[in-house]
């Protein structure tokens, strides 16, 4: 007699990993990277491709919700013969599909074997240092979705998240690279002028709509995080004009060169 059972996430997160193993021909990827705005030409840089995978093939996975967001996983051969996993369809906790679509990714590169989760995005600058096209390493993070992809009694530890021997690994390619707070809100609105003192004020130095949900999920999952953010815009009040959406893909698209060769740099120098 079998019991009725509900899948766990991590039990569809597997199954993705299955899916990925038999389509890419690649049992086991060491390294996987989300490469949010600006950061897709990355994917290339760090290697040859070996297999590019619609995401709707994945157990789990959707197609893209925005323009210019990805939408397939693909499987890349490092140059020293390890495999990284580039999660180009990132789902965002604005999507409204859970926390559980938002991590999916993440638990999926874990099961597929990566012990090195690398995490980029697109974002607003608060610290009045940044400039639109400037890579950020993230130090720690804040996370204002009132929600965690935990569930339930389980007492994640989140110290040194961000695992500071990965950020110091990253500035030995690039000693200028400068780090701090990324304040996760749920978007999809950019946030008011109080809003982005307010973040500041808390500790924050960046805002954005991704990326502290992944962490999370990433740490219970058992990786070590590298976090990047890409200051596309000064956030809403710190410089006089509106934000555009226009105007944070073409920060994106300038900088992507500039991000491609920094991580082609970093990655092959992860464990
Ligand atoms: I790109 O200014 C990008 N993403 N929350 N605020 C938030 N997310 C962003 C921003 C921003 N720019």
């Amino acid at each position: 007699m079998s019991e009725s059972h509900e899948q766990t996430p991590q039990e569809l997160a597997a199954e993705a990993a299955r899916v990925i193993a038999e389509l890419s021909g690649i049992e086991k990827h060491d390294i996987a990277l989300t490469l949010g705005s600006g950061w897709g030409k990355a994917a290339t840089a760090i290697g040859e491709i070996v297999s590019e995978i619609p995401a709707e093939q994945v157990p789990g996975f959707h197609a893209a919700a925005v323009v210019g967001h990805g939408g397939k996983l693909t499987s890349i051969r490092m140059p020293d013969g390890r495999h990284a996993l580039v999660i180009g369809a990132r789902t965002h906790f604005y999507e409204g599909r859970g926390v559980r679509a938002v991590v999916h990714g993440v638990r999926t590169a874990a099961a597929a074997g990566a012990t090195t989760m690398v995490l980029t995005n697109g974002a607003g600058g608060v610290n009045p240092n940044y400039s639109p096209g400037q890579p950020v390493l993230i130090s720690d993070h804040i996370n204002l979705t009132a929600s965690s992809p935990i569930e339930g009694a389980n007492f994640v530890d989140l110290t040194d998240l961000y695992s500071s021997k990965l950020r110091d690994l990253a500035r030995t390619v690039d000693p200028t690279l400068d780090e701090g707070v990324y304040v996760q809100f749920t978007g999809p609105h950019y946030e008011t002028p109080a809003e982005v003192r307010y973040a500041g004020i808390i500790g924050g130095d960046i805002v954005g709509m991704s990326t502290a949900l992944e962490a999370i999920a990433a740490r219970q999952a058992g990786m070590q995080v590298l976090g990047f953010s890409l200051i596309t815009n000064a956030a809403a009040g710190i410089s006089e004009t509106p934000l555009s959406h226009a105007e944070v893909i073409e920060a994106g698209r300038e900088a992507e060169p500039k991000l491609a060769s920094l991580l082609s740099q970093i990655v092959p120098l992860l464990p």
